[in-house]
């Protein structure tokens, strides 16, 4: 059980006002808010252990380094990985992506080869491989989306070809909220020898994850999106493929040797961590982990869910209410509109009377397009949000729509 009164004691900003009334804040799928440990955590190394790391024989540096590793260490506990070796430090989801598609496109594509992405996909799961694709001439197939907003996954057997090098799908997705059957679509994809990469931008924050279980050969995630700070991410990567792949970016640490002749590489995972890793950043992630942890993530997921299924049932009441996405396994996201109130006009409107949603494309126009829709109103879950705050989005909305 949560206890959300306590848990909304941990989070500062939650008692804030804007416009004079409370903060409801719905829009954590862009990302969430910060526990005061996670707060605490990066000035305290600043003021405590802040030195550069892994290059220094110095008490701070070593110190500094011995924490980074530990929260590496963390992490892969986190995700069920197999070993430290396997866990990148990025930037963020959108980095790991494109370390993924440059690096794996570099080492195992070839013209004429194909990658498999699918119609749900956030631009940083497309662009990173169309960046790629022009470049060595493969091309992207698209695992279409139905109309309930899940994947068809009969098309998606259909489009698995001899020349298929790698799938890659979002764990969840960012509009619709559908999660995907990614267990599924490795199952098939490995029966066909091809590796699968998973975007759980917003599939760790809200699922339990083990990508030994899963078999996924790549997973990327935010730190930002699950209580970490922003500036940093994750790329899990099976070692056998890592090792073959090219490092991504050039630079101190990622080296072994360098010479004007030749440079030889550095081992996993610090051949991907090119230049000085945010490792203040690593350290305040592996708090926020620590601190969800300590509630426990099936905990977090029985109670994301209730509050969705509240939010479903109180906003159908709503007349004109249309819901974008109505696949039965979904998590944390409800996408919808109202009438013909056009979504930005909703959004703006609910932001003065306290309610922060999110409103637009979402960095999703393809999807956009096949559902012939500008954009949407998304209203997006924590276990820190009460059900009170989704009957305030609901009578929020029943305000906009008088007005109009
Ligand atoms: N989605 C949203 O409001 P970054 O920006 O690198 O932390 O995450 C990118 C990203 C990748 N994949 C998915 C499925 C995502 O949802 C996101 C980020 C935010 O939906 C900002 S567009």
């Amino acid at each position: 059980m949560i206890d959300v009164e306590s848990i909304r004691r941990d989070f500062p900003i939650l008692g804030r006002e804007v416009y004079g009334k409370p903060l409801v804040y719905l829009d954590n799928a862009a990302t969430t808010q910060k526990p005061q440990c996670v707060i605490d955590s990066i000035s305290d190394a600043y003021r405590n252990v802040n030195a550069n790391v892994h290059r220094g024989v110095h008490f701070l540096s070593l110190e500094a380094t011995d924490m980074m590793e530990a929260a590496r260490e963390k992490v892969r506990q986190f995700i069920g990985a197999g070993s430290k070796e396997e866990v990148i430090f990025t930037r963020g989801t959108t980095e790991s992506m494109n370390l993924l598609a440059s690096s794996f496109s570099r080492a195992f594509i070839k013209e004429g080869d194909e990658v498999i992405i699918s119609g749900m996909e956030h631009h940083s799961n497309i662009v990173p491989w169309q960046l790629q694709a022009e470049r060595y001439g493969f091309s992207l197939k698209v695992i279409p989306v139905t109309d309930r907003g899940e994947l068809d996954m009969e098309a998606f057997s259909a489009l698995i070809s001899a020349r298929t090098r790698l799938v890659s799908i979002t764990h969840v997705s960012n509009v619709l909220g559908t999660v995907n059957p990614v267990s599924e679509i490795i199952r098939i994809a490995h029966s066909h020898g091809i590796p699968v990469a998973i975007d759980g931008a917003q599939g760790v924050p809200h699922i339990t994850v083990n990508v030994q279980s899963l078999d996924a050969d790549f997973y990327a995630f935010s730190g930002h999106k699950i209580y970490g700070p922003t500036g940093i991410g994750v790329l899990y990567g099976r070692k056998e493929l890592l090792s073959k792949m090219p490092p991504y970016q050039g630079g101190g640490e990622m080296i072994k040797k360098v010479t004007f002749q030749g440079t030889t590489y550095n081992e996993l995972p610090y051949k991907f961590e090119a230049g000085t890793p945010d490792y203040i950043g690593s350290i305040a992630l592996a708090k926020a982990l620590d601190y969800v942890s300590s509630i426990g993530m099936d905990i977090i997921a029985d109670y994301e869910k209730s509050l969705c299924d509240y939010a479903l049932e109180r906003l159908a009441a709503i007349p004109g209410m249309r819901f974008i996405g109505s696949a039965p396994e979904r998590s944390g996201v409800i996408s919808f509109l109202v009438g013909d109130i056009h979504p930005s006009d909703m959004g703006t409107l609910l932001d003065r009377l306290g309610i922060a949603v999110r409103t637009g494309h979402h960095c999703a126009e393809p999807l956009m397009d096949r559902l012939g829709i500008p954009g949407t109103v998304r209203a997006s879950f924590s276990f820190y949000n009460t059900k009170q705050e989704i009957d305030a989005l609901s009578a929020g909305i029943e305000r906009v729509k008088s007005m109009f």
